[in-house]
């Protein structure tokens, strides 16, 4: 039995299509605690995080938008996930990804408190990996990542507290990255499973191994699911549509694994759209989605000790 804690995070400043700030609503009208409950879960919803007045800040880079609210949203986010998990699995429900910036960040807080090391997997379509300065759309949800590895060009956010190995970060989705993107991927160790591995390899054996490792080193694994990571066929309510996505049973497939490895300290859940939802399916599938990573299944099977 877990103590989930629901924070909701209605932004969507990190990219310029309305609607991602609908999610939290989205996903307590799916049916997101009552899931997690009826799997004997203990569910604590913390209500939505409210950011502080944003900062005057600028940068140097003029694509950039809502630069000072997403500043204030970083600062939130960090402090709220900090505070929730001595107490429990914080689920922050997006909202777009640039909220990961705070919530990775208030990870590698605790992390750090605890003396234990952060693991991340990233399950989307895109790296996330451009910096303030490279990013030409100007749209942060692009920018989590790079944040998190500690890499320069992030005026003026706050320096990223304990930054996260490239070694303990591990992409799954991956089918669409931009040349800057591309370049500093090439620069560091990081494991980027793009789909042409799934294809190969499938699922099972690369999270595995990259689990194996978490659970080696004692590590806390946040994890971030980005409504991108799925097939738009199943999930058209995002607004980064990339076709080639995971399918159905590859998804659930990734969440049963984190479940049976029991290593999952905390989870985004990020860039649904209910506007561009069709009768609420992407927002359910998400909800179902959680439910596999929090254990539901049809049969038990024998654990697999990682
Ligand atoms: B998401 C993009 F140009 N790379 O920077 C960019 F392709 O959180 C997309 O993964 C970013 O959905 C997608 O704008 C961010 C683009
Ligand atoms: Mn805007
Ligand atoms: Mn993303
Ligand atoms: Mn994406």
């Amino acid at each position: 039995m877990t103590h989930c804690i629901l924070l909701g995070a209605p932004m969507d400043e990190g990219q310029r299509r309305p609607g991602c700030l609908m999610g939290p609503a989205a996903y307590r009208v799916a049916g997101l605690a009552q899931t997690l409950v009826a799997l004997n879960h203990t569910v604590e919803d913390r209500g939505d995080v409210l950011p502080g007045p944003a900062p005057a800040v600028t940068c140097v880079n003029p694509a950039v938008h809502h630069l000072p609210e997403m500043v204030a949203w970083t600062d939130a986010l960090r402090e709220a996930v900090a505070d929730a998990l001595p107490d429990g699995l914080p689920i922050v429900m997006g909202g777009d990804h640039a909220l990961a910036l705070g919530t990775v960040a208030g990870a590698a807080v605790h992390s750090r408190r605890q003396g234990r090391p952060l693991f991340v997997i990233w399950l989307d379509a895109h790296s996330d990996i451009h910096t303030v300065e490279t990013t030409t759309s100007g749209n942060l949800h692009g920018t989590p990542m790079a944040y998190a590895l500690g890499l320069g060009g992030f005026d003026p956010f706050p320096p990223f507290p304990h930054p996260v190995p490239g070694q303990n970060i591990c992409m799954f989705g991956i089918r669409s990255v931009d040349p800057a993107e591309h370049a500093a991927l090439q620069a560091i160790d990081i494991t980027v499973n793009d789909m042409r591995v799934l294809d190969e390899q499938g699922i099972v054996a690369p999270l595995r191994a990259f689990l194996d490792r978490v659970q080696a080193a004692n590590g806390m694994l946040h994890v971030s699911l980005d409504v991108d990571f799925l097939d738009p066929s199943i999930a058209p309510a995002v607004g980064t549509t990339v076709p080639g996505g995971a399918t159905f049973r590859e998804a659930h497939l990734v969440m049963e694994l984190l479940h049976e490895s029991g290593l999952v300290t905390s989870l985004d859940l990020v860039e649904l759209n209910p506007f561009l939802d069709d009768r609420g399916r992407t927002a359910k599938l998400m909800v179902d989605l959680v439910g596999s990573l929090m254990g539901r299944k049809v049969f038990d099977r024998p654990t697999r000790s990682f």
